[in-house]
């Protein structure tokens, strides 16, 4: 559920960067011969000559899209080269995006705060090196304005769209303008120079939103690609909204974006502002009201996080058709492989990093053999990871036997897996003090072999020093260990504004105690090891839930054992709690693309406003496509 979080008081300037067609870029790094050469890569499975995942400019203009598969893509353009994605252990190995991500990463953060958001791309908090170049070197006194900043998109300029380098360069030296344009100003010739940076030492080009917060950073950015940044003043804020299509909105993709459209008959955000605050609170609760209500004249209060690391690791393969998995010993195969590559990736984090990962993830995607269309989902399953790999793969195939049998409704049927992923999550930094790492992974081994999940809490810092004894570690079973797996789905608004004035649960949708909202009604009270644990969510009985909370519009907390929030107030801080905003879009784009679907229907992440657009310096690079 979306929540606003207070917004500052002083002008921000914040940047999104995200690499042009990444994974290309990479092969075409590696392989000069493919610059200007229609080119996409494909996934590792040779299916129809492979799903596409990435797709070049020069591919794109032939028609090429990431929908197809290669034999596709061939038949629109015959010259497109297909390249595939690097293979160690029979599935895709990322490695190489990710480091190549990674070096950019490294260029990008040296100018402030900078928050890497998936594989490629990143928010940066550049408000101080804005605040320091006016006071230094504001444009207007520059010998000359770097070309890359005017070749900027500057959003409301003249007729709304850029009309030229000396508009911009009017536009970024404007004396009389008002100081938060001012910023944005040196924060747009910061980006320029950086991106320029990032060309030189990297061969890789990208493109930025540029804006005073993350929300209209994150829209600007895909605005022209490749290669080119958008600017977004405040003052043109109001235009932008006034057509963009609310789905368009991230956090509007999903159910709340189909209610606003069907129920009020919003088709962009900035049809919203015709509803007051209470109106919309009214309708929607308090928090997303509010939110809603923010949105719609472009005010977003969240923070770049100071994050150059992913959130979570996750490696998943796909066994499609008559490649399913249809044996006990042939998942334990290959999630022995898929654990092997998790184990490894979670351990140079450690060694490189000092983070420790703590809850490890099972995802499936099932078939019954007595059933066409699949009736009910593999249940997601997690438990406290332990280190080392023979250990992640006992685990993981205990998490496999247990979604098996739910799913299965512990018959003897006939079944087959088309889709197996691990995940490795809560991903902390060892607290300070720790004696040695080798004593802190003794004592965490200790605590994954626990039941009581009461001391780790997610996001708290310092929970080294709380872990449980060995003691209770001998005496409880690993199966009552489950940490209960989410899954954010969407309320109906009118059941969720009822629910929420019923149940006085405002307090509950604050970020700090890590619960959402839409989460928080899938738990039943406490985590006891005696008690059945909620751990496991599934997504069609989410579905069902939701319907029968739909249909119950009266005493609603009481009528729901999932719903009485108040009462679990307490026995949820005392739970281990899987949180949606700890995937990370970069792990997501790791998983199979059915297991993705599933992941992204939960985080609703935005899509893109707008496509291809050539003409400036770095878009030069960008050589028309060779024939
Ligand atoms: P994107 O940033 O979505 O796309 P892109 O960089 O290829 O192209 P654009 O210029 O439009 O930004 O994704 C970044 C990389 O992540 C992409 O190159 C390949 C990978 N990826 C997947 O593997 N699967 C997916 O479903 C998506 C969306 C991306
Ligand atoms: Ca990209
Ligand atoms: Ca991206």
């Amino acid at each position: 559920m979306p929540v606003a979080r207070p917004e500052s008081q002083e002008p921000r300037v914040i940047a999104h960067v995200d690499m042009d067609c990444f994974y290309v870029q990479v092969e075409q790094r590696r392989n000069p011969d493919l610059r200007g050469v229609p080119t996409a890569v494909v996934q590792y499975n040779s299916w129809k000559g492979g799903g596409l995942i990435a797709v070049g400019y020069e591919a794109r203009n032939f028609g090429v899209k990431r929908s197809m598969r290669g034999d596709e893509a061939k038949r629109v353009c015959p010259d497109i080269q297909l390249v595939q994605v690097p293979v160690a252990r029979g599935k895709a190995d990322l490695n190489l995006y990710r480091s190549a991500g990674s070096e950019v990463v490294a260029i990008l953060s040296t100018k402030g705060k900078c928050e890497r958001a998936s594989i490629d791309e990143v928010y940066l908090d550049l408000t101080d090196a804005a605040k320091s170049m006016l006071l230094e070197s504001p444009p207007p006194m520059l010998d000359s304005i770097p070309e890359e900043a005017l070749k900027s998109h500057v959003l409301g300029l003249s007729s709304g769209e850029n009309k030229g380098e000396d508009d911009v360069r009017k536009w970024l030296c404007q004396p009389d303008a008002d100081y938060q344009d001012k910023l944005l100003a040196c924060g747009t010739i910061i980006v320029a120079e950086l991106r320029v940076r990032v060309l030189q030492e990297t061969k890789f080009t990208c493109s930025a939103g540029i804006a005073h917060n993350k929300m209209l950073a994150k829209l600007a950015s895909p605005m022209h690609k490749p290669a080119q940044q958008t600017v977004v003043p405040a003052t043109s804020v109001p235009d932008l909204l006034a057509s963009l299509p609310v789905k368009k909105m991230k956090q509007l993709g999903g159910k709340l974006g189909t209610s606003l459209q069907d129920d009020l008959g919003v088709n962009t955000v900035g049809d919203l502002l015709k509803f007051s605050e209470q109106k919309l609170q009214d309708l929607y609760g308090i928090n997303t009201g509010t939110w809603l209500w923010k949105i719609a004249r472009g005010i977003n209060g969240d923070e770049v996080e100071d994050r150059l690391l992913p959130k979570s690791h996750g490696c998943g393969k796909t066994f499609p058709g008559p490649m399913a998995l249809k044996t006990t010993s042939s998942v334990k195969q290959w999630l022995n492989q898929l654990c092997e590559e998790l184990s490894e990736r979670i351990q140079s984090d450690l060694d490189q990093n000092k983070r420790i990962a703590q809850t490890l993830t099972l995802h499936a995607r099932a078939f019954k053999e007595d059933e066409l269309v699949p009736l009910k989902k593999f249940p997601s399953k997690s438990c406290p990871l332990r280190y080392g790999t023979s250990k992640i793969q006992e685990d993981a195939m205990h998490l496999f036997e247990s979604g098996l049998s739910d799913f299965l409704n512990s018959k003897n049927l006939g079944w087959g897996i088309t889709s197996l992923a691990v995940g490795a999550s809560k991903i902390v930094d060892i607290p300070n003090g720790t004696t040695s790492i080798l004593k802190y992974l003794t004592e965490k081994r200790t605590s994954c072999n626990s039941s009581d999940c009461s001391d780790a809490l997610p996001g708290e810092p310092d929970h080294a020093t709380s872990l449980i004894s060995q003691k209770d570690a001998d005496t409880k079973s690993y199966k009552e260990c489950k940490v209960p797996f989410e899954s954010e789905v969407e309320e109906n608004p009118k059941t969720k504004a009822s629910r929420e004035s019923a149940s006085d649960s405002e307090g509950l949708f604050d970020r700090d105690a890590n619960v959402k909202g839409t989460i928080l009604r899938y738990f039943s009270g406490g985590c006891s090891s005696n008690q059945r644990s909620t751990s496991e969510v599934e997504t069609n009985q989410l579905e069902e839930e939701e319907e029968k909370i739909s249909s119950s519009t009266a005493n609603i907390t009481s009528s729901h054992p999932n719903l009485n929030l108040n009462q679990n107030k307490n026995a949820l801080s005392e739970n281990w709690i899987y949180n949606i905003e700890e995937i990370d879009p970069s792990v997501v784009d790791e998983l199979p693309l059915e297991i993705q679907r599933e992941i992204r229907g939960w985080i609703h992440p935005s899509k893109r406003i707008n496509t291809a657009k050539r003409g400036s310096t770095i878009a030069h690079y960008f050589s028309p496509a060779r024939k």
